[in-house]
């Protein structure tokens, strides 16, 4: 059998094993829709450089990964993940063989609408993200440490107190902000097709378990349910 050629490269963060929510969407999507590519890690500091190099115009461009550069005649290079996923889809359609990602159209409200979560998942694992998940030795966890106490005028260890209010009020900010994926869930046993949306959602599972495994196990108590066990059951196949 022959290794079929990459048609796609993509830039995701350096650490110890996948971790990075955006990333995972975009190694979520390509996996779904079965497009060979070949990852390329970056440090933190190498994501602008790297930018600055497939982009021409930096102009109104946030220097983030995850970045794919579509190879051969279809040349092109992206970043930002449900933008990604849009132009996947595009490129690399059903009728050439392609599964198509669903539910690419709900994306830009449900991402609004599911910042505070977001923001509240961060400030309860944005240390554990320091100390486990990132790669000792290229200068991300300088860079990471740097640039988030800045951000946020506190200590990286003090974050989730001082910023998110402490544990529990950022667990219940969590168990709020996830209600729709609760509320979806219940109307699966986990093995249906998986949208983006559910995607999306397991990317930030994959992220707290990669930063902090035991918070991983807190998350899946959450509601008591069986929420979280029935999306992850639902995106393996493609992780
Ligand atoms: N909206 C973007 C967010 C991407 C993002 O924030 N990526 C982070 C890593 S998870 C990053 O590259 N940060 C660069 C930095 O902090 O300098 C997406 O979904 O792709």
């Amino acid at each position: 059998m022959t290794t079929p050629e990459p048609q796609v490269r993509f830039y995701d963060l350096s650490g110890p094993e996948p971790w990075s929510p955006a990333c995972w969407c975009t190694r979520y999507a390509l996996n779904y829709k079965g497009i060979p590519y070949t990852v390329t890690k970056l440090s933190y500091p190498d994501i602008r450089p790297t930018c600055e190099r497939l982009f021409a115009d930096m102009t109104g461009l946030h220097a983030t990964v995850p970045i794919i550069e579509i190879l051969g005649d279809k040349l092109q290079a992206l970043n930002d993940s449900t933008p990604i996923a849009r132009l996947l889809n595009e490129k690399f359609p059903a009728s050439e063989g392609y599964r198509d990602l669903k539910g690419l159209d709900v994306m830009d409200d449900y991402q609004r609408k599911s910042v505070p979560c977001r923001k509240a998942i961060l400030s309860w694992i944005l240390a554990d993200v320091h100390d486990c998940a990132l790669d000792p030795h290229d200068g991300s966890k300088e860079y990471f440490k740097r640039t988030r106490e800045e951000r946020f005028k506190v200590p990286l260890s003090e974050v989730t107190e001082k910023v998110g209010g402490g544990e529990e009020a950022v667990l219940q900010q969590i168990r709020e902000g996830w209600e729709p994926l609760r509320q979806r869930m219940m109307q699966e046993d986990g093995t249906g097709d998986p949208t983006y949306q559910d995607f999306f959602d397991a990317s930030n599972v994959k992220w707290i378990e990669a930063a902090s495994p035991e918070k991983g196990k807190k998350l899946m108590e959450l509601y008591g349910d069986d929420t979280f066990v029935k999306l992850m059951k639902k995106v393996e196949k493609y992780t």
